[in-house]
């Protein structure tokens, strides 16, 4: 008889323990660390996401706002504990005690107060709420003199557009410190969202329509940012690093950046220039050069970029010696499903390239300062 009872002891234990670790794994997740490991390639983890750490005035709205919200709720959250706690005890069972219930049904007063309270509480946080909404999607007025930036999304990596400079780069943006910048963007497949936690709100990148997002850095630093929609298979591997400088500084990027790229003109780096020509310039394009191609990152300036492939790869000798001899083991991408007559590229594919031929092309890509 001892058996079964026992059994129905620890089950009865049971439940509540297994419902005390899934709320302890809930809570916890959240105090995940800022590092995204990912097979220890990515050293994104020193530059946390973070939005509750503003780095400029419209980062500080959304801030603000989220902090008033909070609040409000926290108050609450305790008057209707206290409440409930005070209900729970005062009104429990207790040995020896019979009490007569009064049931009510239906008291009007208290049903209009219930009704009337959380209206006027949900009134007073659409008020800052709007406000802020509408203040931070607001364009820009000619006299703030944005830096007007084009995205766009691609899966798996995100294209930066300077129409002011005339310029096209990839997963890394650079903007100037105190000048509002002001983002357009659209997709050229799927939907991605746009997030720079420290920096702005998401907002999608949909394809055929344009969408905005408006921010301003009063910090030097990266800010680091992912795709937050999902997007298919590299979905976590599309990443974006916002890089904030002194005017001065900016303006002498964005110069260089503009500049076309100066081809070599001997040794290992001529040779890797040959085989780009024959390998590369149907999907990347070179700006000065017969490579044109917009299905994959310009590589104009590709050696003055911190990374690659969805800014998930610092940009190190190895990690492109790896990419080109095989682009899928670094970076989950289905180039099989290519078809560029239809205009899909969905990966950088094997090219089955030789050793030296490699060689040459690492050469080739670090003269593209
Ligand atoms: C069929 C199209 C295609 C061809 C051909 C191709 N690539 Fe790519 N490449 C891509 C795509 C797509 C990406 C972006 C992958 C991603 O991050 O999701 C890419 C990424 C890269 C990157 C990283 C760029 C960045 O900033 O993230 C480098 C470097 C690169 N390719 C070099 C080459 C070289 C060198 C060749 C020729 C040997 C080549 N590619 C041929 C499609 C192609
Ligand atoms: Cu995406």
């Amino acid at each position: 008889m001892s058996l079964p009872q026992r059994k129905g002891a620890s089950r009865r234990h049971r439940r509540p323990l297994a419902l005390a670790v899934l709320v302890a794994g809930l809570v916890l997740t959240a105090c995940a660390g800022d590092d995204p490991t990912n097979l220890g390639r990515v050293v994104d983890g020193d530059v946390p996401q973070n939005s509750l750490n503003p780095a400029g005035p419209i980062a500080d709205k959304v801030d603000s706002l989220f902090w008033l919200v909070f609040w409000m709720a926290v108050v609450i959250f305790v008057i209707v504990s206290f409440g409930l706690v005070f209900a729970i005890l005062r009104f429990r069972e207790r040995k020896g005690v019979t009490r007569s219930v009064r049931q009510v049904h239906g008291n009007t007063r208290l049903e209009i107060a219930w009704t009337i309270v959380p209206a006027v509480i949900l009134a007073v946080v659409a008020v800052p709420t709007l406000s802020t909404l509408f203040e931070i999607r607001t364009a820009p007025a000619p006299e703030d003199d944005a830096l007007e930036i084009e995205v766009i999304g691609h899966q798996w990596w995100w294209e930066f557009r300077y129409p002011e400079y005339g310029f096209t780069t990839a997963n890394e943006m650079h903007v100037p410190m105190g000048r509002p910048v002001y983002l357009t963007l659209t997709s050229a497949d799927v939907i991605h969202s746009f997030w720079v936690p420290r920096l702005a709100g998401k907002r999608d990148a949909v394809p055929g329509r344009t969408t905005n997002i408006l921010f301003e850095t009063d910090e030097e630093g990266t800010f680091i940012g992912q795709c937050a929609e999902f997007c298919g298979l590299a979905h976590a591997d599309m990443r974006q690093r916002v890089f904030s400088h002194p005017e001065a500084e900016f303006e002498a990027w964005a110069l260089a950046q503009a500049a076309p790229a100066t081809l070599p003109t001997e040794g290992a780096a001529l040779a890797g220039w040959e085989v780009f020509q024959t390998q590369c310039i149907s999907c990347h394009a070179i700006d000065g050069t017969s490579a044109t191609a917009q299905f994959a990152p310009n590589l104009t300036h590709f050696a003055s970029r911190t990374s690659f492939a969805g800014a998930t790869l610092d940009n190190t000798e190895e990690h492109l010696r790896e990419w080109l001899r095989n682009p899928s083991s670094l970076k989950p991408m289905t180039p099989e499903r290519n078809d560029l007559a239809a205009g899909r590229v969905l990966g950088m594919p094997d090219l089955g390239l030789t050793e030296q031929q490699i060689t040459d092309l690492i050469a080739f890509l670090e003269t593209l300062r």
